[in-house]
């Protein structure tokens, strides 16, 4: 049957679901590691805070933010019982093109494989001009994107099995 939103109210950043049962991958760019390190243990940590087992949780590392496409394509090929994925890396300005390369893939690889597989690819990826604009937001002054892309899996998770 369908439910209707009432008002704004309806979409309070205040809700967010238990993760009981969820089986969720976080998958971790090495590159710029104390940045990404960070931002995994914010979405680790998040995600228990929220009732999802420690054993559901699969931890898994690739090189660089270019992998994450792949690694979460391959994963969800391989590995039916994921609910979601949390790709989590951090890609810095450089002085050459490389940073609107990765950026570029990463974005649109995520997504890509979200749709392929009908199950939520969260973009945990800092895109920034240096690195304290990363520090800033990997548990520094504007908190922790690793905690809003375990929030953002468990809202996708449950958008997706209450339909
Ligand atoms: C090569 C590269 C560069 C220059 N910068 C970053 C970065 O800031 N963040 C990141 O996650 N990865 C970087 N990489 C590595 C690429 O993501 C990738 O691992 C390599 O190009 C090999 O495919």
């Amino acid at each position: 049957m369908a439910t209707h939103l009432k008002n704004l109210s309806d979409f309070s950043h205040t809700t967010i679901p238990s993760g009981k049962g969820y089986k969720i991958a976080i998958i971790v760019a090495e590159w710029n590691a104390n940045i990404t390190g960070a931002l995994y243990q914010g979405a680790f940590e998040t995600l228990l805070k929220h009732e999802v087992e420690e054993a559901n949780i699969l931890s898994l590392s690739v090189p660089g933010t270019f992998e994450l496409t792949g690694a979460a394509d391959i994963l969800l090929n391989k590995r039916k019982d994921i609910d979601a994925v949390i790709c989590i890396g951090c890609v810095i300005q450089g002085d050459t093109k490389h940073f609107d390369f990765i950026c570029d893939a990463a974005a649109h690889g995520i997504t890509n494989v979200g749709i392929k597989y009908s199950k939520p690819v969260i973009f945990g990826v800092l895109t920034t001009n240096d690195e304290q604009q990363a520090i800033d937001r990997a548990g520094g002054k504007h908190g922790n994107k690793g905690d809003e892309a375990a929030i953002t899996a468990l809202k996708m998770v449950e958008y997706s099995s209450g339909l």
